[in-house]
Parts: structure tokens; sequence; C-alpha cells
């Protein structure tokens, strides 16, 4: 029997009680918000979406055109429904308030609208990454402040990847699911419940071009999967590194790995190149949820309470026990 993802949120609300009504149409336009983006990414040169837009965004990388289109499709999609309260997106500087003609909701959605803009013009694949927050209850109107949870007060999360298939990732606390496009019925089919990720792994994934910025613990940890067999971990590994953080994470739930994007000398008073709330925070959540683990090298991500919206974070995740050594090296250190 074929499940749609539409079949599989009503279960989620009916059955099993783990969402409202809200929340489920909230994922339906987030879904249908991919899919757009998916036929805009799909058309590639013959839909003039390739290249740069010119303009900078507010961490000062230079937008391409698919940055721009995918979240005004975000933004479009969501905004109408009576289901938000707010937005936030790695390509705005500050948060998008649902306009007063529409109802307002109470949830906050956050997104990073194309995630691994360096491979969109040299078609590997990328995508939408998305987190959902529950607006804090008694607080009049809507403020960056009540953004500012922690991973762990996330009601739903999940990422849609643009590869050879288009595939929707979601959690809403019940495990993990992925949903494949068909793009003759136009739905996305549930193709794995259940997902877990293996907790040992012989394939890591990191930018080895950063090698001599990383600190020491970081180091360690790779020179001894470089030394294979005849190194302390007696094993050889394999290496993987995409730039997509989507499709690093799809790797990983789908056969296990480790994946880090460490602090660095680069920009010592960054924490990291990637954001918190846009990219480690769901990120994190779908690897927990499928029996991983994520951590800054020092602490669990879900944990953190972030102090802005922007924040960077180190990310450490994966395979549960090479993550967990990755984060005893640094408690050694
Ligand atoms: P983006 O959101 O601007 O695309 O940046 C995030 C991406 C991640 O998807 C990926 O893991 C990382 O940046 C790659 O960075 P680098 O080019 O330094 O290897
Ligand atoms: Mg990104």
């Amino acid at each position: 029997m074929t499940i749609s993802l539409s079949r599989y949120l009503v279960e989620q609300q009916r059955a099993k009680g783990h969402i409202p009504p809200s929340l489920r149409l909230l994922l339906e336009v987030v879904a249908r918000a991919c899919k757009s983006i998916s036929h805009a990414v799909n058309k590639g040169e013959l839909g003039g979406v390739l290249g740069s837009a010119g303009i900078e965004n507010v961490q000062g990388e230079v937008q391409k055109k698919l940055d721009i289109i995918a979240n005004e499709v975000l933004i479009e999609a969501n905004e109408w429904g009576g289901h938000l309260a707010a937005m936030a997106s790695e390509e705005m500087d500050s948060i998008y308030l649902v306009p007063n003609r529409y109802p307002q909701g109470e949830y906050l959605l956050l997104f990073d609208p194309l995630d691994g803009s360096s491979n969109i013009d040299v078609n590997v694949s990328i995508g939408t990454i998305f987190s959902v927050l529950k607006k804090p209850e008694g607080s009049e109107g809507v403020s960056e402040k009540d953004f500012l949870q922690a991973g762990k007060q996330q009601v739903a999360a999940g990422y849609c990847v643009y590869g050879p298939q288009t595939t929707l990732v979601l959690t809403v606390g019940d495990g993990v699911a992925m949903f494949t496009l068909d793009r003759e019925q136009g739905s996305f089919v549930l193709t794995h419940e259940n997902v877990r990720i293996p907790e040992d792994t012989k394939e890591f994934a990191i930018n080895m071009s950063n090698m001599r910025h990383w600190d020491a613990p970081v180091r360690r940890y790779i020179d001894e999967c470089l030394q294979g067999k005849e190194g302390p971990r007696g094993k050889d590994f394999n290496m993987r590194w995409i730039a997509s953080m989507v499709a690093d994470v799809h790797r990983i739930l789908t056969r296990g790995g480790i994946f880090m994007y460490p602090w660095d000398k680069r920009e010592p008073h960054k924490p990291g190149k990637l954001r918190l709330m846009y990219e480690a925070n769901p990120m994190s959540w779908l690897v927990e949820q499928a029996g991983g683990a994520a951590t800054n090298a020092k602490q669990r991500i879900l944990d953190i309470e972030p102090g802005q919206l922007h924040e960077r974070v180190s990310v450490v995740l994966g395979s549960k026990n090479e993550v967990e050594r990755v984060t005893r090296y640094h408690s050694e250190n």
C-alpha cells in the first residue's frame, strides 16, 4: 500500500495524537513549497535560475538566484495559511512577520531555503532545511526573542534534498520518515520509516582542506582514521565530502557515518561555519531521532541556548560511537 505524506501526517495527528491539525497543515505547506523549489532546481539553465544574484546576505555571502527564489517560495507558501506567527531564514537579516491581513498562528518556522549553495550551478545535490518551534505562550506579538529557543524545543524538523531523487525527510518526534517525490502523481510517498543510523561506521565527512586550521582533538581523530588498519582504530576508513550538508546528512541517515564542520582557526572568533537555528538544530534532532548523536564537540547541540538568530556553531553528528569519541577527545584535551 502506498502511503502519501498527507496520509502519514493525518495518522500522526489522528491515531498517534502527535501533532495538532495546524502543525499538519504547516508541514503540508512546507512540503508543497519544497515541491515547487524542486521543479525550479530541475529546470536549471532552462529556467534561467542558475548563477549569482550579485547581492550579499546577512552572513556576508553572495546570494545565488536560487537562494532568493527558494526563500520567496517558502514565504509565499506559508504566510497566508493562518498556522504561523513568523518566519526566519538564513537569507534574511531579521524575522518575517505574517502580514496583518492574514490570521496569525502559533508556530515559528525557520529555514535554510537552499543549503549547499556552492553546488547549485554544478548540478550536485542541494536542499531545503526547516525547523518548527512554538511561539512562547503569553507573549504579545512576535519578536526575535521568541525564536531563541534551544533545539530540544522543536516540534518538527526536516529537510528536502534535491538530488537524483527529491526526498523529504521529517521528524515530529516519532522517529524519522523519508518520502520520495513521485513526479507523475505530484506527491511525496513514504519510502522509509523508523530510519536508524548504525552506531559504528567506517566513513567520515569533513572538509580536509581546512586540516591545518583544526584544533588538536579533531586532528587526532582524523589522523587515527587515516592510519586505517595499521593504526589505533584497526580498520580502514572511507571519506566523503559533498559540501551540501543536506546530502551528507542524507547519506548518514541512509548508511551511517560521521559529519564534522568543527571550529577552526581561520575565523577564531566564530564558533563554526554552520548556523545553529537553520542547519544544526533540525539536523541534530533528525540524527538523534534515528539513534545517532550530535554535539558541538563539547555538549549536545539540542541543549544549546541560542543568543542570536544567526548564531553559528561547531557541528559533529552521525553514528553515535564516533560522535562520542570525537567529543571525548575534546574533553580529554
Ligand atoms: P550554505 O548554507 O551557504 O550553502 O552553507 C552551508 C554549507 C553546508 O551545506 C556544507 O556542509 C558547507 O557549507 C560546506 O562548506 P565548505 O565549502 O567550507 O566545505
Ligand atoms: Mg546552509
